[in-house]
């Protein structure tokens, strides 16, 4: 359960973990924080039934060896490089959906770069009600709340800067070329390995804040995803045939948004326009819009600094802000 690590366990790994290759013995740990030898023994105990390793001399020192697996909020804040990004954040094992805690903290004014993360979300949502699959101990299920000072209108960009974000850091690892599906999708060889759902709050000409959730399938098997997704969803561990650390990536994600959402509060979607499009699987395809409730094919032509789809439809230009868009062929 990752919210019920203590403080004092958090604390005695960080200090093994300080300490490298040193040995450390639990009479020192005891006197560092004023604590008994045996409540040293007893977190250790509870550390190692969390999964932490740790390695033990004949003289009965400890030292740190290896972490588990766990979005631990602790563990994501250890070695962050985003400075705004994860000022705070929100570990829980599970909950209906992170971005529903991220309101709800937005509204009890939780600063700007507080992050929410779940271990699984049991009613995880996507956009127009769709839901988002998101089973325990494989994915990521992060929401970010930014107050950016930008109008309302602006705010559908935010999804783009997100996507590029996730693809960016997903391309950290080698093999994986991942591509944005306009406007929230995120794929890695064609099919959808992530998705952004962003939800504002806002008045007339001021927004309150923003809430963006990512989700990201990470060390999912085939066997994971169920029937009506198996042809279209994939994970990282799939696609680059071994595991990937998931609070390395979240680290990694919150630095790559970090760094664009401040592009985008100085120059909107300018200075990422380009990286947007190269990384775009849509551009010069066909694809087909459901636009007015009609279905129309086009061909996706560009997409403007408002983060607009621009597709041509027989003769005609059409400037899409939001919408469903699927190619008629495969990647
Ligand atoms: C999205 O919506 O792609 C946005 C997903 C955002 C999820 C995050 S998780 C953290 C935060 N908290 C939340 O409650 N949500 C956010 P959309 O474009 O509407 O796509 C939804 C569609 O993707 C579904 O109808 C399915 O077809 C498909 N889908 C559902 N789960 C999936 C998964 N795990 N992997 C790939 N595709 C999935």
């Amino acid at each position: 359960m990752p919210d019920d690590i203590t403080q004092t366990q958090i604390d005695i790994l960080n200090l093994l973990k300080d300490q490298n290759e040193n040995w450390t013995s639990p009479k020192s740990l005891g006197e560092r924080f004023h604590l008994s030898i045996k409540t040293v023994n007893q977190s250790l105990s509870e550390l190692l039934r969390w999964g932490y390793r740790f390695e033990t001399s004949r003289r009965g020192e400890v030292r740190f060896q290896t972490a588990p697996d766990i979005l631990f909020p602790h563990e994501i804040a250890r070695g962050i490089k985003a400075q705004v990004l994860g000022c705070e954040i929100h570990g829980f094992r599970s909950v209906g959906s992170t971005n529903s805690v991220a309101h709800r903290h937005a509204i009890k004014n939780a600063p700007e770069g507080t992050v929410i993360v779940a271990g699984r979300q049991t009613a995880g949502r996507g956009r127009l009600g769709r839901s988002w699959m998101s089973p325990p101990k494989l994915g990521i299920y992060l929401s970010v709340i930014l107050r950016p000072t930008v109008a309302p209108a602006q705010a559908p960009g935010l999804s783009l800067v997100a996507a590029l974000s996730v693809a960016e850091a997903i391309r950290h690892y080698p093999g994986l070329s991942a591509m944005i599906k306009w406007p929230n999708d995120v794929l890695v060889n064609g099919k959808k390995v992530a998705g952004v759902l962003t939800e504002l709050s806002a008045e007339l000409d001021r927004i309150n804040f923003v809430v963006i959730g990512i989700g990201i399938n990470v060390n999912h098997e085939p066997k994971d995803f169920s029937a009506e997704l198996a042809d279209r969803a994939t994970s990282l561990q799939i696609e680059q045939g071994c595991p990937v650390n998931r609070v390395r990536l979240v680290q990694e994600v919150l630095l790559q948004l970090e760094k664009r959402y401040l592009q985008f509060l100085k120059n909107g979607l300018k200075d990422q326009l380009k990286a947007i499009k190269d990384y775009s699987s849509i551009l010069t395809r066909q694809i087909s819009i459901r636009h007015d409730n009609k279905t129309l094919v086009g061909t996706a032509i560009d997409i403007d600094v408002d983060g607009a789809l621009v597709v041509s439809v027989g003769r005609r230009t059409l400037r899409l802000l939001s919408g469903e868009i699927s190619p008629t062929e495969s990647y």
